[in-house]
């Protein structure tokens, strides 16, 4: 077994420049689209609908019998992530509830036997690779379905009492089930020809105390490097320290406070965002965030060197909300004035303190310092501390000169202001541009 200067095991061998260049794709993207679609889009109230309402195997069968998303046109969904801006996707081979959108030899419970009939992972593939944009695989550890999983406190039998696991659990054999996700995860990396990204999800404390040791995490991230060298994979299988065992970091639901380290490092990461509160299709949910709230999400996280995948969950017939079209067609006009400001874009560099309700993006490859205003300024604003370090000033969306000055001082009271300070003399009123400009 090879081990890291830390100690650790390692699973797969590679140079930091290596692991750079492999990733450079992601880091560039900035923006990418996640997509729950599954069998509890038609109960369309939470993907966790089977556990919440505590939903037996047999109970569940309905959506599996009804299965049929006739509206199901991936082109359809590709063009939309296209035009939101969006650079890659990631689809739910495999949620939770345990039903494959890919055929498989290893189970009954997937699409090609609901009336829907058809592979749906190959057309989505060939959809978005066709506009231009990576492919990513979601896949669930947690199976709700399969008769061997350990039964364990997320599960829709879980019981109310800890004893009863161990009764619960009689006869299930996980060492079955590990082979069998083993088996799916080789058949989604080998089917679909070159996959760009795998997505994990996830390990917890289990009430028997295992984690990575359920899923094999180890041996299964050592097929996926094998299968898919290229491949970039999300840190939820448990094997945070393992080198090799992940590529990025999945804070989720939450705009991060500063760029996350690992071991004292900075590391990559993705923050994935729904539109309303769930991840699946739900009709009744009236929580939706506005553009204002997405976009600043994005903005704040490029501004902290991260990626956002944002999610949609559509439809039981296959299509996405109005309210999603809607949300997606807003960040794309956005996007179509902005967008280089958040490709290739990352933390600015040191030094640069971005002034109040603004804030700052930076493109190491053109050096270009991108300056966003949340809220639009009443002409002067001052930058502390940038003279020497620009050396012109325009507004993105029409390329137009901003004049630079000597800082304002009121007449009667001097305001200090230091050698390097700079102001930007802003038109009155704000161009007649989407917000944030
Ligand atoms: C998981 C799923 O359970 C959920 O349905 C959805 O797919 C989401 C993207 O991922 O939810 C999680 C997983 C991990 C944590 C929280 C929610 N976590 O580590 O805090």
């Amino acid at each position: 077994q090879s081990l890291n200067v830390f100690g650790q095991e390692k699973i797969w061998e590679e140079t930091p420049a290596q692991k750079k260049e492999r990733m450079q794709w992601w880091t560039d993207a900035r923006f990418g689209m996640f997509i729950h679609f599954g069998l509890y889009s038609q109960a369309a109230r939470h993907e966790w609908v089977m556990r919440k309402e505590k939903m037996s195997v047999e109970e569940y069968e309905k959506y599996f019998e009804l299965f049929n998303p006739d509206l199901y046109d991936p082109k359809v969904w590709a063009k939309k992530a296209k035009a939101a801006g969006m650079k890659y996707a990631v689809i739910t081979t495999k949620h939770h509830e345990g039903f494959t959108l890919f055929d498989s030899e290893y189970t009954d419970y997937k699409i090609t036997n609901t009336p829907y009939g058809k592979d749906a992972i190959q057309e989505w593939v060939d959809a978005f690779r066709a506009e231009g944009l990576k492919v990513g695989f979601y896949y669930s550890l947690l199976d709700w379905h399969h008769p061997e999983y350990t039964i364990d406190r997320n599960h829709p039998l879980s019981p109310e009492n800890e004893e009863d696991y161990a009764k619960l659990n009689k006869g299930r054999d996980m060492d079955i089930y590990r082979e069998y996700l083993k088996n799916h995860v080789r058949e989604i990396l080998t089917k679909y020809g070159k996959i760009d990204l795998l997505w994990l999800d996830y390990s917890f404390p289990n009430p028997h105390g295992k984690f990575a040791e359920d899923w094999d995490s180890a041996g299964l991230m050592k097929m996926v490097r094998e299968l898919q060298p290229e491949i970039i994979v999300n840190d939820r299988a448990d094997l945070k320290e393992y080198e090799g065992g992940w590529d990025f970091t999945t804070p989720e639901q939450f705009t991060v406070e500063k760029w996350l380290e690992y071991n004292g490092e900075r590391v990559a990461w993705e923050t994935c965002q729904t539109f309303s509160g769930s991840w699946g299709y739900y009709r009744d949910e009236y929580t939706w965030k506005n553009k204002r709230q997405l976009l600043t999400l994005l903005i704040e996280s490029v501004s902290k060197g991260g990626n956002v995948l944002l999610n949609v969950g559509p439809t039981g017939r296959g299509a996405f909300d109005p309210r999603v079209d809607k949300a997606l067609a807003e960040m794309g006009e956005w996007m179509a004035y902005n967008s280089r400001a958040i490709y290739e874009c990352t933390q600015a560099p040191e030094g640069f303190t971005a002034p109040p309700n603004t804030v700052l993006t930076y493109n190491p490859k053109s050096k270009r310092l991108y300056l966003h205003l949340l809220n639009y300024p009443t002409k002067n604003l001052l930058l502390k501390d940038f003279k020497y370090k620009i050396k012109y000033a325009q507004f993105l969306h029409d390329a137009s000169e901003i004049e630079l000055t000597e800082p304002y001082s009121h007449w009667m009271i001097e305001q200090e202001f230091g050698e390097n300070d700079i102001n930007l003399v802003l038109p009155v009123t704000k161009p007649d541009v989407e917000i944030p400009v």
